[in-house]
Parts: structure tokens; sequence; C-alpha cells
């Protein structure tokens, strides 16, 4: 019996292990997107931009979409209601874990550019970033907020010289205040300041070139 106890006990400590490491996976077919390999019953961040053109002007459908995992197993399906349009970029994001992985559509390869370094200002209450149009999304994860109360999703869009641009001028930079961004998951008011355990991550709305600060506990 003690030899049993033993082994449940390994095959517990394997699975926490397996747990733990799990990275979320991105895959698209037709019009669905599944965000697998979350945490079974979890939830999941659905981010992406879509270009498309119509009626000869060319526009970005841009999705942050919290996906629940109500049947516990680990995947989460979402619509696009029509074909994944080609010039696609899609971030899957475990909100347990802050986790991401990325996906485009066969034959489009969406390009990962490093988390530019000055990003984030020693003040941690904004982002300043060299794109003229972008969205950027901020992950508290769960795992970093036990109280239950400060962990969430939320998103700001931005245009240089324009909407949430806080330096006011068309000067090749966005300069995005932390309280310009919305929640996304009803959570409520945005962080006042970026912390280490937070993930943040921007798709530039013209070339869908995307970027994803460091994993929790590294410098971001
Ligand atoms: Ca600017």
């Amino acid at each position: 019996m003690r030899r049993l106890s033993f082994i449940f006990a390994s095959i517990a400590i394997t699975l926490w292990g397996l747990a733990v490491q799990a990275a979320p996976r991105v895959s698209i077919s037709g019009s669905e997107i599944d965000v697998e390999g979350i945490a079974p019953g979890g939830e999941a961040l659905l981010f992406g931009v879509a270009r498309a053109t119509e009626n000869y002007a060319i526009t970005a459908h841009r999705t942050t979409m919290v996906l629940e995992d109500s049947d516990l197993d680990g995947t989460v399906t979402f619509d696009y209601g029509g074909t994944v349009p080609l010039r696609s970029v899609w971030l899957g994001i475990d909100l347990a874990t802050g986790e991401h992985a990325e996906a485009s559509p066969v034959g489009f390869s969406s390009r990962e550019l490093p988390w530019p370094p000055q990003a984030i200002p020693a003040a941690l209450n904004r982002l300043e970033l060299d794109n003229a149009l972008l969205q950027v999304v901020l992950v508290r994860p769960r795992a970093a907020a036990p109280s239950n109360e400060a962990h969430g999703v939320w998103t700001v869009r931005t245009g240089d010289g324009g909407l949430a641009d806080s330096d006011g001028t068309q000067n090749g930079r966005v300069r995005v205040e932390l309280s310009d961004f919305k929640s996304v998951d009803g959570s409520g008011s945005p962080p006042k300041q970026v912390t280490p355990e937070d993930r943040l991550f921007v798709i530039d709305l013209l070339s869908l070139q995307w970027s994803a600060s460091g994993r929790p506990g590294e410098e971001p």
C-alpha cells in the first residue's frame, strides 16, 4: 500500500510538472481557430489582427476574445464567421500562466520582432513604441495574481499622433499610457504599473509584425 501511494505521488508530480511546462498551441482550419494545450477548465485570450480589402480600402479587423474551456479538454475554439483571412496573425495566450503561441494561415508568414528593450520606461506606467498604428494587449496572468482580483486582460489601439498617443505628435513613436487601456474581460481598471509578471503583446496593424514581452521573471 505504501508502494502504491508512492507511485500515485510520482504520477501526480509528473503531471504537475507537465502542467507547469505546458505551452499553448494555435491552429487554424477554415473558419476556426483553436488554442490547444491550456489548463483544462481555464481561459485563453485569442488576440488577432486580419488584413482584408473591402470596397477598395484595406481594413484591419482586430480580435481580442477571452475563450473559456467549458468542456475541460484544454482546447478552446473561435469561429471567425468565414474563412480566416490569409493575411492574419493570431496569438493564443493561456490566462493562467501568460504563456503564448502564434499562428497564421498556411501561405502567410507573420514576423515576430524582439520586444523593444526601451519599450517600458522606468516609471512603468506607459509604453513607448516605434509603430504608426498598433494594438496592444496587457495580460496579468492568474498565477501572478493569487488574490483573484488583479488578474485580467486589457487592450488599447493606438496611432502615432492620434488615438491614445500621449506624446500628441506625429514623430514615428507612440506613447501609450496604461490608464488608456480598456478591460477585455470585465476585470475593471487597468493596472497603474507594469509588473515583471505581466505579459505585453503588440501587433502592428499595418505590417502584422508582432512582439511579446519576456517570460515572467525576466527583465521586460
Ligand atoms: Ca507620437
